[in-house]
């Protein structure tokens, strides 16, 4: 659907003098900002507290889209405001321009993936050059160029000497599609994250690093980020690392040497295990299966290639039929001795804890499931309690295991104690007989960082037959990657630059002798799990990021972007972080302070899409409303966590509120300088509250609050132009000066406008947020007269806003009027608020 341009630009210069022409004042506040790079950061000495504002860098898949402007837009304003606040802001920016997509998109068209994404690069420059955000561009970074990359490699080697990066044979994800392995992050509903195929399981020999090592930081760390991440994200890192407290417990098995070791977070139903269940894939159930009779290793052979066709959302879905092999194996209960047959059951994960449970179907749904599925016994050993309803207590006759607390039945010597204090009393049992501990469990996996596509950072490893793996020597780094040119880089199972011979055949660094580079590249995650400390010293051809900048600049005060992130990329952010603390590089271990998630930009309700058709370009919103209209739209539609839809917001109505602001400061009339303090002093205070309320609203994110109260200050400047003392009030002034100053955050290119007109030299985002006035605060007072029988007795210092009753009640309590009045009857009372009250009496 074609859009009509609202606004013609073809003005006579006049016009454009008397006209708000977003257009106009854009070009001509482009090339003096170019000119004065009014955000550059690079002055050691500047004396002011540092603040570092950060948004989510960006992919360039194309030119910007409406989502960039909102994150960016209400990111800058942050930025702006701290500014202004007195903070030396770093705001840079950079590209995660390695990555898939450029290499789909290049096979689909042909092309070098270098050539896709740097011209995709050049094209998001150009526009945000013009929705100007106030970055530092000179610290600009991207992570597809040498000078990056060389630092992945860097630090790919340093966690591989600390052992935190090894390669490891294991069932891993794998894309059928796009022909490579897949992190579980990467993983949505069993399916892949970017093409949205069916994921399975390939065995594969794989890069991980080792992040399971930090698992109990990774949760531990997020108190500290309580209140300043939002809650949910919390969650999502939280039961990412999914850790649960309980015990292991170990089994004897009849006939096998080894006991079987299970997980359980639930030690207190340990007399209502009434069978086990062990994981088709797991080496165990092979064993076990091994003595068993033929009839049952053909059914276990079968059951396990169905289970392998299975993902684990699937496997652990309690909405799913049971299914399983009895292995003709029998444990023995550790307390009781009893004997718990063995099943192999595709519901138990092969690779958590220790891929076998202990089934108590009375609390445990799937364990219900199972046992209902194949009629094995079902104990109740927790009692819910006497209010319970009587037929719950049998849960193979209703189908609901009884998951929550209450008392210990049929446990032996626990009877009667409650679910807590029998847990422990349980666990030191089991512990005191050799035959279980506490344990600790995390859903939380390795970080497999390995990929089999060519754009992105080679592996910085070489295979030599005789020494194994040796690392490409520090001072051999950046591995460039070889010429796309001449590659084949579809997708087919192993990694498009083991194809280059030349690149991947190499001398090893070790012994000399013939050798072959590691061919596959970093997951891009990699990338983005350091970029912000990159950003510190860009241009740094001797390291990753300088120590001492890092000191002064980092963590991050404030990172913005989308929710999409919440798990991988904070994740491996926040691990990387703590692994260069540990390695003595950084005096901090969490890497973002404060995180702003901002929503969506949908369109009548959905998210924008061209299959769709409800797709608004960012580039012809801006050629229709201008970059300020966009930014004040996206910052006024709502909280900024909330998704906004187009459909329901008004650029043209942010248009005409700019317009309204940008005329106030072409109606005024007094010199700059002017003192305001006989101006009027209704609009003053009008000023004075404004500049005393914004900040706490800005700092708070209520920015669309802010932005009505900006709105609010134009009205009343505009009433008082037009009805009071006019336009040469030095009032009107100051109020103009405080709307070019505030609407710097939101609207720069007005702001920079209107500065000027007010007579002032550019840059107005440098000026300093105005501190109030505090006599311009309080509640001002004005003097009432109090009457007795027409005689002033009394006045009284009260608020021009007072109540006629409560200014009543003050004038008769007034000790000179009570003693005026004595005890003559009161006859009339006349109040006229705030100025007189006029008492009678009696004679
Ligand atoms: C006995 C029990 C009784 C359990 C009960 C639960 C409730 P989370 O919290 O997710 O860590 N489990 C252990 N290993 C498993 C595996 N490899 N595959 C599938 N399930 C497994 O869950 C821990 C619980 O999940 C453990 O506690 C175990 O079942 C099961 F009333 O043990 B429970
Ligand atoms: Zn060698």
């Amino acid at each position: 659907m074609e859009i009509e341009s609202h606004v013609s630009h073809e003005q006579t210069a006049h016009e454009a003098a008397e006209k708000y022409d977003f257009a106009a004042i854009q070009e001509k506040w482009l090339p003096v900002w170019d000119e004065l790079k009014p955000f550059a950061t690079d002055d050691a000495d500047d004396e002011r507290p540092r603040k570092y504002v950060l948004d989510m860098f960006s992919y360039p898949s194309g030119d910007l889209h409406m989502g960039h402007a909102e994150a960016f837009g209400l990111c800058d304003i942050l930025a702006r405001y701290w500014r202004q606040r007195g903070y030396n802001v770093l705001h840079p920016v950079g590209w995660d321009s390695f990555g898939l997509p450029a290499e789909n998109a290049a096979i689909k068209r042909g092309a070098d993936p270098r050539e896709w994404t740097y011209s995709n690069i050049e094209q998001q420059k150009t526009s945000f050059r013009v929705y100007a955000p106030s970055f530092d561009w000179s610290r600009e970074i991207h992570t597809s160029d040498p000078e990056y990359y060389r630092w992945n490699q860097w630090l790919f080697l340093k966690l591989y000497e600390k052992g935190l990066a090894y390669r490891k044979a294991s069932p891993v994800n794998w894309c059928p599609n796009d022909q490579t392995v897949l992190a579980n992050e990467q993983v949505v509903d069993g399916a892949c994250e970017r093409c949205g195929a069916q994921v399975t399981k390939r065995n594969l020999t794989q890069w991980y690093f080792r992040i399971t090592d930090y698992a109990d930081r990774l949760v531990d760390d997020l108190e500290q980020l309580e209140g300043s991440w939002p809650a949910k994200v919390l969650s999502m890192q939280r039961n990412w690392v999914g850790r649960s407290l309980g015990a292991d417990v170990t089994f004897e098995i009849e006939g096998h040497h080894e006991p079987i070791s299970v997980f359980t977070t639930r030690p207190d139903t340990l007399y209502g295990v009434t069978f086990m269940a062990v994981a088709p894939d797991s080496e165990l159930a092979a064993q076990l299966a091994t003595g068993a009779s033929e009839d049952v290793q053909t059914a276990f052979q079968s059951y396990l290639e169905q289970t392998k066709t299975e993902n684990d959302i699937d496997r652990l879905s309690t909405d799913r039929e049971k299914t399983g092999v009895f292995l003709e194996r029998y444990a023995m209960h550790p307390l009781t001795g009893e004997r718990l047959p063995i099943w192999a059951a595709d519901y138990v994960l092969a690779d958590y804890g220790h891929g076998a449970v202990m089934a108590v179907p009375a609390h445990d749904q799937r364990d219900l499931d199972f046992a209902r599925a194949f009629d094995l016994p079902v104990t109740l050993v927790v009692h819910p309690g006497d209010d319970a309803d009587p037929e719950s207590l049998d849960p193979k006759a209703t189908g609901v295991a009884l998951t929550g607390g209450g008392r210990l039945v049929n446990s032996g010597p626990f009877d009667g104690m409650e679910q807590d204090a029998a847990v422990e009393a349980m666990t030191d049992r089991l512990a005191e007989t050799g035959r279980g501990d506490t344990a600790k469990n995390y859903r939380l996996r390795d970080w497999l960082i390995s990929r089999q596509r060519y754009w992105g950072t080679p592996i910085p490893i070489i295979h030599c037959p005789e020494c194994g793996e040796v690392p490409v020597p520090e001072d051999q780094l950046p591995v460039r990657l070889p010429d796309a040119k001449g590659l084949d880089l579809r997708p087919k199972g192993s990694s498009p630059l083991g194809a280059a011979d030349e690149w991947a055949s190499v001398d090893c660094p070790s012994c000399g002798g013939q050798a072959r580079r590691d061919s596959d590249t970093m997951d891009t995650f990699v990338d983005s799990s350091w970029y912000f400390l990159r950003y510190l010293s860009p241009n740094s051809e001797t390291m990753a990021f300088d120590v001492e900048e890092a000191r002064r600049w980092a963590p991050v005060d404030q990172y913005v972007g989308g929710v999409e992130h919440a798990i991988l990329h904070l994740l491996y952010s926040r691990f990387m972080t703590k692994v260069l603390h540990d390695l003595g590089y950084l005096d901090f271990e969490e890497p973002f302070s404060a995180l702003l998630n901002q929503g969506m930009v949908l369109m009548d309700g959905q998210k924008m899409s061209k299959s769709v058709g409800n797709l608004v370009e960012f580039a012809s919103e801006m050629r229709d409303y201008g970059a300020d209209a966009l930014r004040v739209t996206l910052a006024f539609a709502g909280p900024p966590e909330d998704d906004i839809d187009w459909a329901d917001v008004s650029a043209a109505g942010s248009s005409k509120f700019l317009a309204r602001a940008w005329r106030i400061a072409h109606d005024v009339t007094s010199e700059p300088g002017t003192d305001a303090v006989d101006g009027d002093r209704s609009l003053r205070r009008h000023v004075h509250h404004f500049l005393a309320d914004a900040p706490e609203l800005v700092e708070s994110y209520k920015f669309n609050v802010a932005i009505a109260r900006l709105m609010e200050l134009v009205n009343v400047t505009r009433k008082t132009i037009d009805s009071g003392a006019g336009a040469s009030d030095p009032a009107v002034r100051e109020a103009a000066e405080t709307i070019a100053i505030a609407l710097n955050v939101f609207a720069p290119y007005t702001a920079e406008d209107m500065w000027s007109m007010l007579g002032y030299e550019p840059t107005v985002a440098a000026v300093l947020w105005p501190t109030p006035e505090p006599a311009l605060l309080v509640e001002e007072e004005v003097t009432a007269v109090v009457q007795v029988n027409g005689k002033v007795r009394a006045r009284l210092q009260i608020s021009p806003s007072i109540d006629p009753g409560e200014l009543e009640r003050l004038a008769r309590a007034d000790t000179n009027v009570v003693r005026t009045v004595g005890d003559k009857q009161i006859t009339n009372v006349i109040v006229r608020a705030p100025k007189i009250v006029s008492i009678a009496t009696a004679k």
